[in-house]
């Protein structure tokens, strides 16, 4: 297996989670700075122009959950339940929230905080920021409310859902995201830091 990665939340899911369940893919690193995403190799993988992308042998994938459900079938484990039709619905309807509500609620507090940091884009725009929390409080109020009777936002236990869901949001105390306020999202965030593979996904440079 291949995966193509730079540092960001989408490729850091996939990261995180080929080293939680002992896979050890290719890691190729894109200079997504220098043009690598467009570069026409990569845009024959993954015509987005973005990462992650993984190589299976014939089979090229990109979306970080596909990427993380194939990776839990191969190596067998019920991160993503195929055993569980129950539970893999379970699962999906988090994925897709992620994608759909909480990733565009979470992006611009990461964008302003992170990425601009990152790579050099200049300070956070105040205004932009102070735009994004309406957005943010609703979808954290969704979820601060699903966190209240569990560890996990699927299945009563760790599942892809939360690498998907927490790859932006774990960076919330520097990007300023207002999560003081929806302590059970604290917890389930400080709770995956336990994790070693989730603390540290990122393959030594
Ligand atoms: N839904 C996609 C999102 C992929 C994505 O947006 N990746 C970002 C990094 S987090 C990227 O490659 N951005 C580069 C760009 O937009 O130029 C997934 O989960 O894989």
């Amino acid at each position: 297996m291949k995966l193509y990665w730079f540092k960001a939340q989408a490729p850091q899911r996939v990261l995180a989670l080929a080293k939680h369940l002992g896979l050890a893919p290719e890691l190729v690193k894109i200079d997504a700075a220098g043009g690598g995403l467009k570069a026409p190799d990569y845009l024959a993988l993954n015509p987005n122009a973005k990462a992650p992308t993984l190589v299976d042998g014939d089979l090229v994938l990109w979306e970080s959950a596909a990427i993380m459900a194939h990776m839990c079938m191969k190596a067998g484990s019920d991160m993503w339940p195929v055993n569980s039709p129950a539970e893999q619905v379970d699962v999906l309807r988090w994925l897709v929230w992620s994608d759909s509500q909480w990733s565009p609620a979470v992006g611009p507090f990461y964008f302003e905080h992170i990425i601009k940091a990152q790579f050099g884009m200049g300070p956070p725009d105040a205004a932009a920021l102070e735009k994004a929390g309406p957005p943010l409080r609703k979808q954290a109020r969704v979820l601060n409310r699903y966190l209240e009777t569990s560890r996990h936002v699927a299945c009563g236990r760790l599942t892809i859902a939360d690498f998907h869901l927490a790859a932006m949001a774990s960076y919330w105390r520097n990007a300023d995201m207002p999560f003081v306020e929806f302590p059970n999202i604290v917890t389930w965030l400080d709770g995956l830091e336990q994790i070693p593979a989730w603390a540290d996904p990122w393959p030594a440079e």
